[in-house]
């Protein structure tokens, strides 16, 4: 046989033979077979081109180089390819329903919180925070809550036994957000306008509408012809915007230190009211206390009990709900 045909022979039955081997194993004993050192195919053709006229000898050389690279190339090739975990093609049926993944979903708490935000954006007010934590004259005494009052009683109150002020003063568990009023105005001069939603902090007993824990959002407008029938648009708009336009809306006579006048803002509720939150317009007594001249400036506040909306909103009538986390009543908002 002629060099140029055996080296084609060669070639295309080592091709062969490496896709008819089905793993590595195989594939070795092809290597052996056609490529190996001491006595493979290969070795063999050695003498057969050795035996070349020097006329052919040129050709005949790089066809044999470039048949022994062909099968060297192709073993490696078919090697990585044996070597791949297999994907069993009949495991797959592309036919069958995925399996639905499960997402999570924001609280209704947290909802009904961003929603706020978002209302009271609209109306000019910005987004401030305070401490949870908070000592006496924040609480209780910029507020105008007197010494002897009985919000300040300890059992009404999560004083904190291991924990104290910087100068040894008691610290407390804020129980309302009217903190951060004092806080914003001690800060900075009017105009303000201002909300604030955190957690508060009551020892109360746990029913439908009571916690232990749970949210406020403040508002403080604060600027020269700020007065009671601001206050009432404001929360009226509010209310609308949140709870729906055809909202009834109630406010009833009340009394807060730190208000004067003071309001309680009601909305219609299983036939009869459910209060949502306190108002009123800042007392001179608090303005004076953070600098403010109440000649000048006047304003209003007022503090709306989170979970009374949400839970109105949405026909929730108990709001230890909220804290059970129950994921068949928190995947449904
Ligand atoms: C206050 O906390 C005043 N700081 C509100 C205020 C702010 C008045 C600014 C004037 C000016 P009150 O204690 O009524 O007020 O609480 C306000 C609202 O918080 C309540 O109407 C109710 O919606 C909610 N709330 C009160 N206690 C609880 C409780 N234990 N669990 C759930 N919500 C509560």
């Amino acid at each position: 046989m002629d060099p140029l045909t055996a080296l084609a022979q060669f070639e295309s039955e080592g091709l062969a033979a490496i896709a008819a081997a089905t793993d590595a194993a195989a594939l070795e004993q092809v290597r052996i077979q056609f490529l190996g050192k001491k006595q493979g195919r290969l070795k063999d053709l050695q003498s057969v081109v050795g035996k070349a006229t020097p006329e052919e000898r040129p050709v005949v050389g790089k066809r044999f180089n470039e048949a022994k690279d062909r099968v060297t190339e192709a073993l490696e090739a078919r090697l990585n390819e044996v070597a791949k975990p297999k994907i069993a093609a009949t495991a797959i049926d592309l036919t069958l329903p995925g399996v639905p993944t499960d997402f999570g979903r924001l609280h209704p708490l947290t909802q009904t919180m961003r929603e706020f935000r978002e209302i009271m954006a609209r109306f000019g007010f910005e987004v401030v925070d305070g401490p949870e934590l908070e000592d006496e004259p924040h609480n209780f005494n910029a507020l105008n809550i007197p010494l002897d009052h009985p919000a300040r009683d300890p059992l009404d109150n999560f004083y904190l036994a291991a924990a104290c002020t910087a100068h040894g003063k008691p610290v407390l568990m804020r129980s309302q957000t009217s903190t951060v009023q004092i806080r914003v105005m001690e800060h900075r001069p009017p105009p303000v306008r201002v909300i604030s939603i955190g957690r508060v902090y009551r020892p109360d007993d746990i029913d439908a509408t009571h916690h232990v824990m749970f949210h406020q959002m403040e508002g403080l407008m604060i600027g020269p012809d700020v007065t009671m029938a601001s206050l009432k648009s404001v929360l009226k708009m509010f209310a609308a915007a949140y709870l729906g336009g055809d909202t009834e809306v109630r406010f009833r006579p009340s009394f807060f230190p730190f208000t004067e006048p003071s309001v309680e803002v009601d909305v219609r509720w299983k036939g009869g009211w459910l209060e949502l939150g306190g108002a009123g317009v800042v007392d001179p007594n608090v303005l004076q206390a953070v600098g403010y001249n109440p000649e000048e400036v006047g304003g209003f506040a007022f503090g709306l009990g989170i979970a009374r909306f949400c839970m109105l909103r949405h026909g929730i009538d108990d709001i230890r709900l909220f804290y059970q986390n129950d994921i068949r009543f928190l995947k449904q908002f």
